[in-house]
């Protein structure tokens, strides 16, 4: 059962309410939230002044300007890994930004939580202004705290996802949350450099009719899903496209407003562009906590079990009826 809390509830008060419900917590899942929240603020700050370095790059200092976008996926990945590697609270942070996962220093305690990061995901978009975001997802480690985190620690069912989230920072900087029970979303007030409750115990309808997906590969789709997608087209269901081509953005839309959206494989890339272990996991955790769904054509996202870090996966998310039938039309002989 989602506890209730009214709209304006700080994420500070959220966390330490819905941490206190998890005894063995002993607040270091509070810590790590809180350092994820610090580390979005500071990403957010950067992101909107980028917009400023697009205006001087409309002054010929373009190699300002693409100098300081570039950056700006190096500077979030920086700001997540500092803000997390010495509050004693993480083992492991595994980014999208790089090869290997980053072990917490020696210097530092090897503590409790493993954290999978998109740092800016869609960073691509900042240049043309669109609205970009990172995604979380968090692991409690198999290995004895103290000790170096191993691949047992992050190869893991997402099943074992403690909690998940993301920050998406466009007209305004917003935090979706959830432990498990419910989502929840934080709108950043930049003034006073907080996030408050916005959104509490977000729901999704079993069906929606809204469809995002890039339809310019769609001559390379499984010709199964070209159908499903002609067919909705064809309907009476009065479905409507949408398609920002930020995963963020994309996925906040239609948790809120409902709807699927797609990144199917294609003839060049059967497992797609999306990453399981920090895009996928992480959305999918949430949209299950918000009665939905996410599959990769086949089976539930979260039953998956990686074996790389950086492996892609199909992904099919929304509300559940709509996931279930692209399901059932990719499975039609
Ligand atoms: P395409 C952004 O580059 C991203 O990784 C996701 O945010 C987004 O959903 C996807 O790629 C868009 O990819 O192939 O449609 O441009």
């Amino acid at each position: 059962m989602s506890q209730q809390f009214e709209d304006g509830t700080t994420l500070d008060r959220f966390i330490f309410e819905t941490t206190k419900a998890h005894r063995e917590a002993q607040g270091t899942l509070a810590t790590l939230l809180r350092q994820i929240a610090l580390a979005g603020r500071l990403v957010s700050s950067r992101v909107n002044r980028a917009g400023l370095a697009g205006m001087l790059g409309a002054t010929g200092e373009t190699n300002v300007q693409g100098e300081f976008v570039q950056k700006l996926d190096i500077y979030a990945n920086d700001a997540f890994k500092r803000a997390l590697e010495h509050v004693g609270v993480c083992c492991a942070v595994v980014s999208e930004e790089d090869d290997q996962p980053f072990l917490i220093p020696e210097r530092f305690h090897s503590g409790r939580y493993i954290v999978c990061i998109d740092p800016l995901d869609g960073s691509s978009n900042i240049d043309v202004n669109a609205t970009i975001g990172t995604i979380f997802g968090i692991f409690r480690r198999k290995t004895p705290e103290g000790t170096t985190a191993t691949k047992d620690d992050y190869l893991r069912s997402g099943r074992d996802m403690v909690a998940s989230g993301y920050i998406i920072y466009g007209s305004g900087t917003v935090l979706a949350l959830s432990t498990g029970e419910g989502v929840y979303c934080f709108t950043l007030d930049p003034l006073v450099g907080e996030f408050f409750l916005s959104h509490s115990d977000l729901r999704l309808n079993d069906k929606a009719n809204t469809y995002s997906v890039n339809e310019g590969y769609a001559a390379k789709w499984n010709p199964k899903l070209r159908t499903y997608i002609e067919g909705i087209k064809d309907s009476d269901e009065n479905w409507k496209a949408r398609y920002i081509g930020s995963l963020v953005a994309d996925f906040h839309r239609n948790l809120l407003k409902g709807g699927i959206f797609l990144y199917p494989g294609t003839i060049d890339n059967p497992q797609g562009k999306l990453r399981l272990l920090y895009e996928a996991f992480p959305l999918a955790f949430l949209v299950e906590a918000a009665g939905g769904r996410a599959s990769n054509g086949t089976q539930d996202i979260l039953d998956l079990l990686p074996t790389d870090h950086h492996q892609r996966t199909p992904l099919f998310i929304g509300n559940k009826e709509n996931v279930s039938d692209i399901e059932r039309a990719l499975s039609k002989e």
